[in-house]
């Protein structure tokens, strides 16, 4: 997929060094955005940086950074001002979970997640901002999750990280409405990343999810397919969407009927 749209912009990616982060990056460049790439695993990112750089003629830099780390969020981001000037998309990506029903997760799980997913999230997001609503051009893309929209069972903590990053989108859209800086949030259900390794040790609720698990590929597509367009939400899949419309309808009904399938993790 190629987006003309995209070429000469440049586009900063949180947890690029792997999964759907460094799929959107390999579309991004295959349209020739300049990219800057941000993870813990700088090898990773290195690896990606150079693979991209002998396919693309486009600039591609990297920095290590754990978002977890707001000091850090802060001097990385002045780099990346002084090496590429302006951000025209942020794709807020980095994030995590750790399926375990609420009385077995540790604390220090609970604050990983709410640092990672919430208030890295919202720090990288306004190391932008000043300078999108300046030159009144600009797109955040938050991947948020089906769970920000349905809370279940094992996953009390993630959900509740991901609700908050959709309320946090919500509102950001209509700050940003009359600055013509685009918000998006992504939703998508079960990805075949290394998300699972981390979130479902023992690999069962990847078994049971098999059948309709999405591809980062698929997922990428549809992120950089809203590029610079005015997209509130992406829904993947879109069935999976209706559910959360039958649950703001039924709450009640949906939770009684959706427990069973939903422990299933
Ligand atoms: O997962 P994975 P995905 N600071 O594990 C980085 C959401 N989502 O691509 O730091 C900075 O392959 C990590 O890099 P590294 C999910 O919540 C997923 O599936 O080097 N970066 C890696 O590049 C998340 O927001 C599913 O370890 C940090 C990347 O994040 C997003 O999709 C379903 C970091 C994670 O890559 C991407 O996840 C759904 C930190 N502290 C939403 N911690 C799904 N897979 O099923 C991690 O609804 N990273």
């Amino acid at each position: 997929m190629v987006k003309d749209q995209l070429k000469d912009k440049n586009i900063v990616i949180t947890g690029a060094s792997g999964g759907i982060g460094a799929e959107i990056a390999k579309l991004c460049a295959a349209s020739g955005a300049n990219l800057v790439l941000l993870a813990r695993s700088l090898d990773k990112l290195q690896q990606l940086q150079a693979a991209l750089l002998q396919k693309h003629q486009i600039k591609v830099d990297v920095f290590q950074l754990d978002v977890s780390d707001t000091e850090k969020i802060e001097q990385v981001f002045k780099e990346i001002f002084s090496v590429v000037g302006h951000v025209d998309i942020l794709v807020n990506n980095a994030g995590f979970g750790v399926f375990r029903e609420a009385h077995e997760v540790k604390i220090d799980e609970i604050k990983g997640m709410f640092e990672v997913n919430v208030i890295g999230l919202m720090a990288c997001t306004s190391m932008v901002l000043p300078k999108m609503r300046e030159r009144r051009l600009g797109h955040i893309i938050n991947i948020a999750s089906q769970a920000g929209k349905i809370a279940t069972p094992k996953s009390s903590v993630y959900s509740a990280t991901k609700h908050a990053v959709l309320g946090y989108t919500n509102a950001l859209r209509m700050e940003l409405s009359d600055f013509n800086v685009q918000v998006t949030s992504v939703n998508p259900g079960p990805i075949a990343t290394n998300f699972f390794n981390i979130a479902d040790e023992k690999g069962t609720y990847v078994k049971n999810v098999q059948k309709f698990i999405l591809q980062p590929e698929y997922v990428a597509g549809k992120v950089v397919a809203s590029m610079l367009t005015n997209t509130r939400e992406i829904n993947l899949p879109r069935w999976m969407n209706m559910g959360s419309i039958v649950y703001v309808l039924f709450p009640r009904l949906f939770e009684r009927i959706g427990k069973k399938a939903f422990n299933k993790k």
